[in-house]
């Protein structure tokens, strides 16, 4: 049977993704090291503990994503190993961050590197972290120490990861560190500094290396009107730009618009090489909404992962980048995945949501890169161990590894740079009638 395949761009970005305060362990400096020993903030009392051992071995994992094939790897820098007190510079911290970074360089692997991924140190959050006036000083100090120690070996920057993710999870679910102020206010506030503190940033790193490539990472869920409900649609479509495009509005024009705030920010305006979308799942939207954004509710035929994470729904993908063409920027999947611990969906997953890139590509739409979250099994904030997102399976407690299977077949999709029906037959024959029309798996003909 002859052999269909999708080719992806040469220079295609195969990679994956993730955080530091959820792979490095012993982040004690971090807020979220005081919020996991304080009271019972995450499920089954799980602890990050040494996490996936990064700190001192993420070789290991770097020599696994090399046999991939992955040729790209999306990491976070601690903030609270930098800086562990105000102003002072851990200098044994940024040469270890060299190290892996050169680790990486070594093993054909182009870092991109988070600046801020949800996690602070706990000087910064006792002065009242994005809430705090002084944050802009703070993050422009940061970030010049950053660029300055290891710029030279990081070609892509995500200066802020989701920042409405961390102000619907801190400011009004509160299952991150509590803030000093609660409620919509404080998380307007918040995401407002946040843009501030990603505007100076951009042109810090862009002053020193007007090659590197700077954006955000914004998680982008497609939102859709649950049935019923006659405003729901109205609600839906309100949501979605509050959500998904207000940042990127504002990105373009540097004009905060209500409810963020009013008038100009210095430096915002096009402060964005690409766009980076988290893509995971689609959401069901009701009005009025009760407390949270979001139902986490599905239809009866939708696949839904682990701990009801969400549904499977890989043509929310196509959609969502469809939804940023406008913006007419490069776009880098900074996060897709799910948690799946016994990879009884991954495979078609990758499957599934590789052949919408292939598609949006086909038109021509400019998805550079895709970096699958997670490399490895690591700590899944408030849902700690229960949610396993990696392509190798982690044992936390032995620092075991195993490529898990979905491991193996994204590494024929990274080194033949294709999905190919083949692939599907090996790994999630189911899809062939669906992904390969006239393709009939190879033991059924
Ligand atoms: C993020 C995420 C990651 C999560 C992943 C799975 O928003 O970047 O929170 O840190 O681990 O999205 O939930």
């Amino acid at each position: 049977m002859a052999k269909a395949v999708m080719t992806f761009p040469a220079d295609f970005r195969w990679g994956t993704a993730t955080a530091a305060y959820q792979v490095e362990g012993n982040n004690t400096n971090s807020d979220w090291w005081q919020w996991e020993h304080s009271g019972s903030n995450i499920l089954e009392g799980h602890k990050s503990g040494l996490a996936s051992d990064w700190w001192q071995n993420a070789e290991a994992d770097l020599d696994l994503a090399a046999e991939m094939g992955n040729n790209a790897h999306r990491l976070s820098l601690e903030w609270s190993r930098i800086e562990p007190e105000p102003s002072v510079f851990d200098q044994a911290a940024l040469d270890r961050y060299r190290q892996i970074l050169q680790a990486m360089h070594d093993r054909g692997i182009e870092p991109m590197v988070t600046l801020h991924h949800f996690s602070n140190p706990i000087w910064l959050a006792e002065k009242g972290d994005f809430n705090s006036s002084l944050v802009l000083d703070y993050f422009k100090r940061y970030t010049a120490k950053v660029v300055d120690a290891l710029g030279d070996l990081i070609p892509k920057w995500v200066t802020i990861n989701e920042p409405m993710v961390y102000a619907v999870l801190r400011y009004l679910d509160g299952v991150f560190p509590a803030p000093q102020r609660k409620g919509y206010g404080a998380a307007l506030e918040a995401v407002g500094n946040m843009l501030r503190c990603h505007a100076a940033a951009y042109h810090i790193i862009k002053e020193q290396y007007p090659q590197a490539e700077v954006g955000i990472a914004k998680n982008t869920a497609v939102l859709e009107p649950a049935p019923g409900g006659m405003l729901n649609g109205w609600w839906a479509r309100k949501a979605s730009w509050f959500y998904n495009e207000a940042i990127w509005d504002t990105l373009v024009d540097g004009r905060f618009r209500w409810p963020f705030g009013h008038g100009k920010v210095d430096g915002l305006a096009g402060s964005f090489d690409f766009i980076g979308i988290n893509y995971y799942t689609r959401f069901y939207l009701k009005f009025p909404p009760r407390g949270k954004l979001w139902e986490e509710e599905w239809g009866p035929e939708a696949v839904v992962s682990d701990g009801n994470y969400g549904e499977v729904y890989p043509e929310g993908l196509f959609r969502v980048i469809k939804s940023v063409l406008k913006y007419d920027k490069p776009i880098y999947i900074t996060e897709n995945g799910l948690p799946d611990a016994t990879d009884r969906l991954r495979p078609s997953y990758l499957i599934t949501h590789l052949r919408e890139i292939w598609r949006a590509i086909s038109f021509c739409y400019p998805v550079m890169g895709y970096y699958h979250w997670s490399l490895v099994d690591n700590f899944e904030w408030d849902r700690g161990w229960t949610q396993r997102f990696g392509l190798i399976e982690l044992d936390p407690e032995t620092q075991e590894r195993k490529l898990r299977k979905s491991g193996q077949l994204y590494g024929e999709m990274c080194r033949s740079g294709s999905l190919s029906s083949e692939m599907a037959e090996q790994y999630a024959p189911d899809l062939i009638p669906a992904l390969f029309p006239g393709q009939v798996p190879e033991r059924d003909s």
